[in-house]
């Protein structure tokens, strides 16, 4: 097992460009100050979160809601402020002619027009110099009967197939998977087992995402993450906390004890290790509370979550569990979680000259104080731009 300070110097974690943006539900979008007006202004905040934390190096982006004309201009952009560009999540949910469905929409022209989007998306990607195509697929149907299920997972396969030829060398597709919504009777990757058997037919380079958001309620995720580990299948997470469904809340929050257990999995499987490829990526929207802030707090829970599974005792657990020990086993995996990682973090922090609270330094700095004045007029970026 890894210990604590090279597994934490291992976890990298990638912020999302869209949680920088004005974000709501389906009932209110609502707009907060000095929120950025394009791309170039979400990675600027992106970069405050690494300054703060040294850990979250990299910046996803949405296409097209981070089109711009020329990607080198704002990889070189990010560059300069500190940051490199993430992974290239596709975007085919947003536009009339996806209502029933992008890829396994039961119109050929369709179906071209939303592989030709993620083709696109592998350019951008060889620009940006990013490994991973994420691709969540809205597709699926409201009623039994509105199209034939298996009909729609060979249209998604062929649609896969194609971009998995396109992908360069050190490339990878990411095929997330989503339980329901906007789909409501059959989605066409409602879950893991879905995305594996695509990624298994398509190849090495093809990998399952985790969105720890979207599975039923009481669903053992870490499962899922132990098999897919073994199975050298687990490409990423976008981390959020629900109560609810997609509730997209910070990491975290809603169950800091499931994201233990989430990384305990991921300890043990070596999921920090550099060579497995693991992505960990936050998919989170701050309707609420202030952005750059939300995205530091939620950096700092799965740091706080991987320190405690670093500090279980492997060779005590293991001992335990050998012998039958139920209680001894489960005493040491608790033994860890109850543990106050919070002095250990802030000295791994100095060690790296950051400061031991990068939420109060973040404060202090004037950073939002500056992007309220100076972020007036133009047009906010928000959820879908
Ligand atoms: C879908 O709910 C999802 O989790 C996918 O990752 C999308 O790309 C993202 O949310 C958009 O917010
Ligand atoms: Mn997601």
């Amino acid at each position: 097992m890894t210990d604590l300070s090279t597994g934490l110097d291992r976890l990298a974690i990638e912020t999302p460009s869209w949680a920088y943006a004005n974000s709501g539900t389906r009932f209110k979008v609502f707009t907060q100050k000095g929120v950025p007006r394009d791309p170039f202004e979400k990675i600027a905040d992106a970069a405050q979160v690494h300054a703060f934390t040294g850990a979250a190096p990299t910046v996803a982006l949405h296409i097209p809601w981070d089109k711009v004309s020329d990607y080198s201009v704002l990889a070189a952009y990010a560059a300069d402020q500190g940051v490199g560009l993430g992974a290239i999540n596709a975007n085919v949910f947003q536009d009339d002619d996806y209502m029933l469905g992008s890829v396994t929409n039961p119109d050929p022209r369709i179906r071209r027009k939303a592989t030709d989007h993620l083709l696109e998306c592998v350019d951008i990607m060889d620009v940006t110099g990013s490994r991973d195509l994420k691709l969540w697929f809205s597709d699926g149907t409201n009623y039994p009967g509105q199209d034939d299920i298996r009909t729609r997972q060979d249209r998604l396969f062929e649609a896969l197939t194609e971009v998995y030829a396109r992908l360069g060398d050190d490339q990878r597709i990411l095929l997330e998977y989503k339980l329901f919504e906007p789909a409501f009777y059959a989605t066409d990757v409602p879950d893991w087992g879905t995305s594996f058997l695509h990624c298994v037919a398509l190849g090495p380079k093809a990998t399952v995402c985790v969105d720890t958001g979207h599975h039923a309620p009481g669903t053992n995720i870490e499962f899922i993450v132990a098999t897919l580990l073994r199975a050298g299948r687990l490409g990423a997470f976008d981390f959020n906390s629900r109560f609810y469904a997609d509730d997209d809340l910070m990491v975290g929050s809603a169950d800091p004890f499931q994201l233990f257990r989430i990384m305990y999995e991921v300890v043990r499987g070596g999921g920090l290790d550099p060579a497995t490829g693991v992505a960990f990526m936050l998919d989170q929207c701050h309707n609420i509370e202030p952005k750059i802030q939300g995205q530091i707090r939620s950096v700092m829970n799965v740091q706080e979550a991987t320190a405690k599974a670093l500090l279980v005792d492997t060779v005590a657990l293991r001992t335990a569990q050998d012998s039958g020990d139920v209680l001894g086993a489960n005493a040491a995996v608790m033994d860890a979680y109850d543990t106050d990682v919070r002095p250990l973090l802030a000295t791994w922090r100095e060690r790296r000259g950051l400061d031991p609270d990068p939420i109060a330094t973040y404060r202090a700095s004037g950073y939002y104080d500056k992007i309220v004045a100076e972020r007036v007029g133009g047009i906010q970026a928000g959820w879908g731009a």
